[in-house]
């Protein structure tokens, strides 16, 4: 079954705020059964089913994409950060990273600090990932709002089941 949406993106992108903000069950922690520290949140999606909000760390990240992982992951959510030396890069290299994940399963971006320097827009992401035949949903978000995380979050469920609801 797959019930895990995975959480990653550089150091300090907003993926633990992200996945504690839209928790609804609030005990963020560490899960043992991993093979490294895993913080994970649940996402109540109504009768009896849950979702598991698994952050996946910033360095080298496929490493950690275990078997359980691959098998039970819905989609990838990749969490960038517009104020960083070189934000397109990073998006590309995650993007690596998570490939033969995401070729099989549903992507999001989400992007913060956008507001707070001009340096790319929105466009200027979505422009970039056009070279990978990649049409992700891309939105500005602050990661501590409920309703940004909720709208990335929802835009990875529809894009792999229209009709599902947050
Ligand atoms: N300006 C801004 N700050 C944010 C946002 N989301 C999180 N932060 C802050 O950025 C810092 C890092 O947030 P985390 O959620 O720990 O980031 P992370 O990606 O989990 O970091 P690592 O796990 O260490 O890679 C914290 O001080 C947050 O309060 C956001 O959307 N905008
Ligand atoms: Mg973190």
């Amino acid at each position: 079954m797959k019930d895990h949406i995975i959480f990653s993106g550089p150091e300090k992108s907003g993926k633990t705020t992200a996945i504690q903000t839209i928790s609804d069950v609030f005990l963020l922690k560490t899960d043992s059964t991993y093979s490294t520290d895993f913080k994970y949140g649940v996402l109540d999606v109504g009768n009896e089913e849950k979702i598991y909000l698994s952050e996946v760390p910033s360095k080298a990240p496929e490493n950690f994409m275990g078997d359980h992982l691959n098998k039970r992951g819905l989609g990838l959510i990749l969490l960038l950060d517009n104020s960083r030396t070189s934000p397109l890069r990073d998006m590309s290299y995650y993007l690596n990273c998570f490939a033969d994940f995401t070729i099989s399963t549903s992507l999001a971006i989400g992007i913060i600090n956008m507001g707070e320097n001009n340096k790319l827009s929105i466009n200027d992401y979505h422009q970039a990932i056009d070279a990978g035949n990649l049409k992700p949903a891309i939105f500005s978000i602050d990661a501590r709002e409920k309703k940004d995380v909720s709208i990335l979050v929802s835009s990875l469920l529809y894009s792999l089941e229209p009709g599902a609801k947050l």
